[in-house]
C-alpha cells in the first residue's frame, strides 16, 4: 500500500514540482495520485476537505496529516526521504537554492494572475493591472538571465533546478496567452530546451497548449 496520497492536477505548475521532486527522490512507489478539478470558480469538496482554502497540491503524510502548500510538501520529502539533496549543490548554497525557487514560485503566480485577468468576463479586465505584472515578470527573467551559472543551477536536481524549470516552462507554454515571449531571453530559453533530455521532465509536461 502506498505511503502517500498526493492530491493534484495534471495542468497545474505546482503540483509539477511535487512530481518532479517524488521522481527525483525515486519515490513514486510510496505516492499515490489522485487527480482533482480545480478553477477559479470551482468548490471541490475534497480538495477542500484536505487543503481549507481549496488549491492543490496536497500530500498526506503517514499519520493520515495533509500537508500543502508546494514549497512545503518538497521540503517534507527532501528532509523525510532525501537526505536533503535537493537543497545540495556546488552552485549555489542552499538559501540561494530556496531563494530562485521563491522567484520561481513568483514567476508562476504573476502568469496565473494575467492568466485570470485576461480570462474575466469582456469588459471586466484591467489592462493596467496586467501590464504591471508583465512589467514584474519582464524584470524577474532579466535578474535570471544575468544570475552566474543559470543554466547549470536550472539543469540540477534541487528546489532551485525544479521551481525554475516548471516556471520557464509554464512561461514558454501559456506565453501568447501572457503576453510575453520566452525567445526574448536566449540564454533562459536554451536552458529549458537542454531540459528536454529530462525524461520526467517531459512526462510531467501539462497536457494542454
Ligand atoms: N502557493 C501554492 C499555490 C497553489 C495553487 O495556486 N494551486 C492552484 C492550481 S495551479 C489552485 O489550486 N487553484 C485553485 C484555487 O486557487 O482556488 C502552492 O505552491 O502550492
Amino acid at each position: 500500500m502506498s505511503t502517500h496520497r498526493l492530491i493534484s492536477n495534471r495542468n497545474s505548475p505546482y503540483a509539477r514540482k511535487v512530481r518532479l521532486a517524488i521522481g527525483y527522490l525515486g519515490l513514486q512507489g510510496l505516492v499515490i495520485e489522485q487527480d482533482e478539478k480545480i478553477g477559479q470558480v470551482v468548490f471541490n469538496e475534497t480538495v477542500t476537505s484536505a487543503n481549507p482554502i481549496g488549491q492543490i497540491p496536497v500530500l498526506s503524510t503517514e499519520d493520515g496529516t495533509w500537508l500543502h502548500d508546494s514549497s512545503v510538501i518538497v521540503e517534507y520529502l527532501n528532509e523525510r526521504y532525501g537526505e536533503r539533496r535537493l537543497l545540495s549543490s556546488a552552485l549555489a548554497d542552499p538559501w540561494k537554492l530556496r531563494t530562485l525557487a521563491s522567484l520561481a514560485d513568483a514567476i508562476i503566480q504573476s502568469s496565473i494572475l494575467i492568466l485570470r485577468e485576461r480570462s474575466r468576463p469582456a469588459g471586466l479586465s484591467w489592462s493596467d493591472f496586467i501590464d504591471a505584472q508583465q512589467h514584474k515578470l519582464v524584470h524577474a527573467l532579466d535578474a535570471l538571465a544575468r544570475e552566474t551559472s543559470f543554466q547549470a543551477i536550472l539543469l540540477e536536481q534541487t528546489v532551485a533546478g525544479i521551481g525554475l524549470s516548471v516556471a520557464l516552462d509554464f512561461v514558454l507554454l501559456r506565453g501568447p496567452l501572457i503576453g510575453i515571449d520566452l525567445a526574448r531571453w536566449p540564454s533562459l530559453h536554451q536552458a529549458l530546451q537542454r531540459k528536454a533530455a529530462d525524461d520526467l521532465f517531459i512526462a510531467t509536461r501539462p497536457a494542454i497548449k
